[in-house]
């Protein structure tokens, strides 16, 4: 590890970040801060989820339907607790959360709104599998007072900034603010997060495919023949993929964003739009993954020019390598079928 990055604070990397603005606040930096302890707490109840009464399933479900985990609920709250007094927000929305989450009357509205999957893939906490937590941050477009609906529904091209955390054999923290992707690692001996992944770059192709593939059944026809064609050999020996699916988004596009591939959730016969939610799950690691030279598809259309129409929508997802990715849409739009 260079003297650099020994020292490169996940802090003053944001710090630097911002002060390449001139005319730029500190707000910016203020609300990534906040965050990033926001995420520390998390860490610190993730990493003990064994040895305490936190793990097991609530008796509620959330918005989506799915069965809400408590560390689902603590994370959705630590987030929400550290990042409402901050003045930087005027609203969130969360998947964990019905409606929108209106910051207090007591506190300022800042400029920004965030928007967040608190814990995703909890359907593995119990089995100790890697989980993450996903951000995407925006400018308001409403004036000023409280945020609304409109602040929360802009398409994922107008994100301010983007973040990932992955709790995994190590956590990592990886963000986007439109400057290159830069992904830092919990030391957790001196409780910083400091940079171990500057300027990632995704390889243009890769190896590897990443989805559920128990729904094949279910699928439509360019989508199995395209799973199938991935699974087929060549000449060149450039197939057949390795197929890999931990069904945490965030764990399986991290492997993805670090050695090329293509992970994707599509809509089904019983899920036309699949089961990944547009706003805080897939256009901000569209965004991220588009920083990285990358692509995000729904199939046939840019992740990041979709205009949401409601805060939970779904979107069938197709993310990874570029030319992997385009491949995908050929077959999702029946221009090929092997
Ligand atoms: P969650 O946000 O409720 O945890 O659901 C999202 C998760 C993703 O992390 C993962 O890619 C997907 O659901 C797995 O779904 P499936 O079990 O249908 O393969
Ligand atoms: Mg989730």
């Amino acid at each position: 590890m260079s003297e650099k990055h020994r020292f490169m604070t996940l802090g003053r990397h944001i710090d630097e970040g911002e002060r390449e603005h001139p005319e730029a606040t500190g707000d910016f930096s203020g609300l990534l801060s906040d965050l990033a302890i926001a995420v520390k707490m998390i860490w610190r109840e993730v990493s003990k989820a064994g040895l305490i009464e936190i793990l097991g399933a609530t008796d509620r479900q959330n918005d989506c339907g799915d069965e809400v985990k408590k560390l689902d609920e603590f994370a959705n709250e630590t987030i929400y607790r550290a990042m409402d007094h901050g003045g930087h927000l005027c609203v969130m929305a969360s998947e964990e959360s019905h409606g929108l989450i209106s910051i207090p009357d007591k506190y300022p509205k800042g400029k920004y709104v965030l928007v967040y999957d608190p814990i995703d893939g909890s359907s593995n906490i119990d089995a100790n599998v890697s989980i993450g937590s996903i951000f995407g941050i925006y400018r308001r477009i409403t004036e000023s007072g409280p945020g609304t609906e409109a602040d929360c529904l802009q398409p994922g091209y107008k994100l301010a900034a983007s973040a990932y955390v992955i709790y995994g054999s190590s956590t990592i923290f990886v963000y986007c603010t439109g400057d290159g992707v830069h992904g830092f690692t919990l030391d957790p001996s001196v409780g910083e997060f400091l940079l171990s992944h500057e300027n990632m770059r995704i390889p243009d192709r890769g190896k590897t495919y990443s989805v559920n593939e128990g729904n094949y059944g279910k699928w439509a026809d360019g989508m199995r023949s395209y799973v199938n064609y991935l699974k087929g050999t060549d000449g060149s020996g450039r197939r057949p993929y390795s197929s890999r699916y931990i069904g945490s988004l965030v764990a399986d596009f991290h492997r993805n964003l670090l050695h090329g591939g293509i992970f994707m959730y599509p809509g089904d016969s019983t899920n036309p739009d699949g089961k990944l939610r547009l706003v805080y799950e897939c256009a901000p690691l569209a965004h991220i993954v588009e920083h990285a030279g990358g692509k995000a598809s729904d199939g046939i259309r840019r992740i990041l020019d979709i205009v949401p129409k409601a805060v939970h929508q779904r979107t069938p997802f197709f993310i990874g390598s570029g030319e992997d990715v385009s491949e995908a849409e050929e077959f999702i739009q029946g221009r090929r079928n092997h």
